[in-house]
């Protein structure tokens, strides 16, 4: 890759951030250059992006932008030569919506396992201190104890997570052990023989979360130890010394993973557009069994649902008569147009990566 004027970039976000993690795992592969740097003034973040989200990044020039997704479409116009997105149409929209389903779904149990037990949220609470709250003027222990908090009341029992819905979101993260297990016991990427953007997308949940965090770390050791040794594979890997090819077509071991977003996570979409079109900010959803009690809104998972859309749409007829097929027979078709028209305002997220609308979810400062 040919640098620029405009790197290095500064990458500002947690070194236990999960889309700090994701994005980093792009810049890595992709040869990007980057220095990460987790103290800085939430204001100066939300003055230069709209938002206080991590991870942000600042280009030499003066440039700021929010959102890995966004970022990553980004880079990969720019530097087309080490593809991360598959050139192969299909390729592309399926690895576009594992994508999506690592984000904002897999979220779910990751945040669940980092707050909800006590070596958990001892050791990020602590890591989070002393990170980014190392010159707040409070005793340690009750800086932890206000974090914490936060995280629970934004993100798990306060996003739908109680005791009753424990053993349904732990059980999320159980299949996807085993659905990545069988297929990194048979090749060292989702696509083949190189890293492509279904690796970076699942590199949120599992590189700073579950492979970090005390439980799930241990569980993925114990039963998974092939999806353990992939987390440090993708991070250890440069697209440019990968000798290695892509498959062809959509693989069928990612057949469980789509049954999951057909099951899961697409209707718990439609059950958020529910709430956004009802104007509430809580909402009740029964997902494949699990009853989740006051979960949170999100008008950005709303334009997430309207960009998987716009995926399938940019799709040559030949290949939505493909994509469809293979939506319908994992029960994708159906929730993913259940909706005729999504509650979103016009130019809602427009701007991304260069300024952020809205937060994935709202949670106080
Ligand atoms: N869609 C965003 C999500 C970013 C995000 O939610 N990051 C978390 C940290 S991993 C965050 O900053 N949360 C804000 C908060 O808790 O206030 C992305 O892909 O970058």
């Amino acid at each position: 890759m040919a640098i620029d004027a405009r790197f290095p970039l500064t990458v500002y976000g947690s070194s236990i951030s999960y889309f700090t993690g994701k994005l980093e795992n792009y810049f890595r592969l992709k040869g990007i250059p980057y220095r990460l740097q987790s103290l800085v003034a939430r204001s100066v973040v939300k003055e230069k992006t709209g938002s206080t989200q991590m991870p942000a990044v600042e280009f030499a020039d003066g440039r700021w932008m929010s959102d890995s997704t966004p970022i990553i479409e980004w880079f990969e116009a720019e530097y087309p030569a080490t593809a991360v997105i598959p050139q192969d149409p299909l390729q592309r929209f399926f690895s576009l919506l594992l994508e999506d389903y690592a984000d904002e779904w897999l979220w779910r149990p990751a945040m669940h396992y980092r707050w909800y037990y006590r070596e958990g949220a001892h050791f990020a609470s602590r890591h989070l201190v002393n990170e980014i709250a190392a010159d707040v003027p409070a005793p340690a222990f009750i800086k932890r104890a206000i974090i914490t908090r936060r995280q629970r009341g934004g993100y798990t029992t306060g996003d739908g997570i109680s005791v009753d819905q424990v053993p349904g979101v732990e059980a999320i993260y159980r299949r996807t052990l085993e659905q990545l297990e069988a297929i990194f016991r048979t090749r060292p990427f989702l696509l083949g023989d190189k890293p492509s953007l279904a690796d970076i997308g699942f590199s949120g949940p599992f590189f700073r979360h579950f492979g970090l965090d005390p439980v799930p770390a241990e569980i993925m050791r114990q039963e998974a130890p092939a999806v353990w040794e992939w987390a440090a594979r993708l991070w250890n890997t440069r697209l440019q010394d990968c000798s290695g090819a892509l498959l062809q077509g959509i693989p069928a071991d990612w057949g469980p993973i789509f049954d999951e977003i057909g099951r899961q996570y697409l209707p718990y979409l439609c059950a958020n557009v529910d709430a956004v079109t009802a104007g509430r900010k809580r909402f009740d959803a029964n997902i494949d069994g699990v009853q989740y009690r006051g979960a949170r809104w999100s008008k950005y998972r709303v334009w997430c649902l309207q960009q998987l859309r716009v995926h399938f749409k940019a799709l040559a007829s030949s290949d939505q008569v493909k994509a469809q097929a293979l939506l319908e027979q994992y029960g994708c078709w159906e929730p993913l147009w259940r909706h005729g028209q999504l509650p979103i305002d016009a130019g809602f997220c427009e701007q991304l990566p260069f300024h952020v609308d809205a937060k994935m979810i709202e949670v106080y400062e």
